[in-house]
């Protein structure tokens, strides 16, 4: 598991699982990493949600509460977690967040999430801005489809995984540690005036037509 995984490489780590909507939650991961690591260089923002429902079917179909909820977990959850560490974060601390290409051009079944990734990369356009008055840094990567748990279970995914494969320039599909690359460099000073930006892993897809 991952915490082996970081202990073996000589690393140190904390976990705490809880409600990233709950202002005591976000006030208490703050207080545990500063009192772990002091201040902390890097944040992955890796969270998404859309009720089950709204993503299938007709988008217009999607219900004023499902739209609320697939908006503050997937969106507003970004601004809170900048908003939370900036005090704790170092001078260049670099942020990243995860994006798809369905914010841009409509997906079959993205629906909601589509609306919420278009406004989740324009919010880390506004907060390079906001961050970057004194060098900190944030990006969006976003990754091809790949099989991961929150594409489990989500109608048609093998097949969409299969004829997105025929339409990409280098003729393969994604995987996560591509993503993660991405990620580390955008993460690691070799990016040092990469911010606001969102960055393809997606080997080609979204500069294709047909
Ligand atoms: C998700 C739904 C529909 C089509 C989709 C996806 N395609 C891809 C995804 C084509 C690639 C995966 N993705 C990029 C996501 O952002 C997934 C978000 C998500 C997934 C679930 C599944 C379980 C659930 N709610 C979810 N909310 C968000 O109940």
């Amino acid at each position: 598991n991952t915490k082996d995984y970081i202990e073996n490489m000589g690393g140190e780590c904390l976990f705490i699982a809880g409600d990233l909507t709950d202002r005591e939650f976000s006030k208490l991961i703050v207080k545990e990493t500063l009192k772990k690591f002091g201040k902390i260089d890097i944040i992955v923002h890796s969270v998404a949600f859309a009720s089950r429902e709204a993503l299938s079917g007709r988008f217009m179909e999607v219900t004023r509460d499902d739209f609320r909820v697939a908006m503050d977990i997937s969106v507003y959850t970004l601004i809170a977690v900048v908003k939370k560490f900036e005090r704790i974060m170092s001078d260049d601390a670099s942020v990243v967040t995860l994006s798809y290409y369905g914010s841009e051009k409509v997906v079959p079944n993205y629906n909601v999430m589509g609306v919420a990734k278009a406004a989740l990369e324009a919010a880390v356009r506004y907060l390079a801005v906001d961050l970057g008055k004194n060098g900190k840094r944030i990006n969006a990567v976003s990754a091809g489809p790949i099989k991961t748990l929150s594409a489990a279970g989500i109608s048609g995914f093998k097949s969409l995984l299969s004829s997105n494969e025929q339409r990409i320039p280098l003729g393969r599909n994604v995987d996560i540690e591509d993503c993660g690359n991405l990620a580390a460099f955008l993460l690691s000073p070799k990016a040092k005036n990469i911010t606001g930006s969102v960055i393809y892993v997606d080997g080609g897809f979204n500069i294709t037509a047909m």
